[in-house]
């Protein structure tokens, strides 16, 4: 297992909408489980396979807590099929925008029908952190980012501290 590098703010791969998984196979496995070793390594709660350059619509999440079993779950090809009426709000961070938190509202429930590790067609009722982390991460599926729900003004001050950042380090082309 490897733990890759991350995508950061204001690299436009994070813009991309990711492709579906047609097979779901040893090679993806490996690539799931590198995603989990560098989501754990971070740390963090989730993260998309765009999030460490590979524009597949796959993602890992764990919201267990320190002293609890893990409970890893791997996402392929996800589809929210319903979402709650409730809403709630949650302060959200990022692995690709680090450092910056801020708060979010989404539906407070949601389900998700995917494909596991295995292949198999599974479902997923989520709530609580579980469901607004599965639904920042499907998000990231579709190049959307956390700051993309916050107002404009905020969302351009990080963009801007992020872009200067990255000139700093020689990085991006921005
Ligand atoms: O580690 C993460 N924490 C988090 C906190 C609140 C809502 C969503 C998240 S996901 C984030 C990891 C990440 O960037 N996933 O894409
Ligand atoms: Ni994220």
């Amino acid at each position: 297992m490897t733990i890759k590098p991350l995508v950061l703010l204001p690299d436009p791969i994070l813009r991309e909408p990711s492709k579906a998984v047609e097979r779901v196979d040893d090679d993806l496995r490996r690539l799931a489980d590198d995603m989990l070793e560098t989501m754990y390594d971070a740390p963090g709660i989730g993260l998309a396979a765009i999030q460490i350059g590979e524009p597949i619509r796959m993602l890992v999440v764990d919201v267990s807590k320190d002293d609890e079993e893990k409970s890893p779950f791997v996402v392929i090809n996800p589809e929210i099929v319903a979402t709650g009426d409730d809403v709630s709000i949650y302060e959200e961070g990022c692995l690709s925008i680090p450092d910056y938190y801020a708060e979010v509202e989404r539906p407070a429930s949601v389900t998700v029908n995917y494909l596991d590790r295995d292949g198999a067609q599974q479902t997923l009722s989520a709530d609580g952190m579980l469901a607004t982390c599965v639904q920042h991460e499907i998000d990231h599926l579709n190049g959307v980012l956390f700051i993309d729900h916050i107002s404009k003004l905020k969302r351009d001050m990080v963009i801007k501290k992020f872009t200067k950042l990255a000139r700093q380090r020689g990085t991006t082309r921005l």
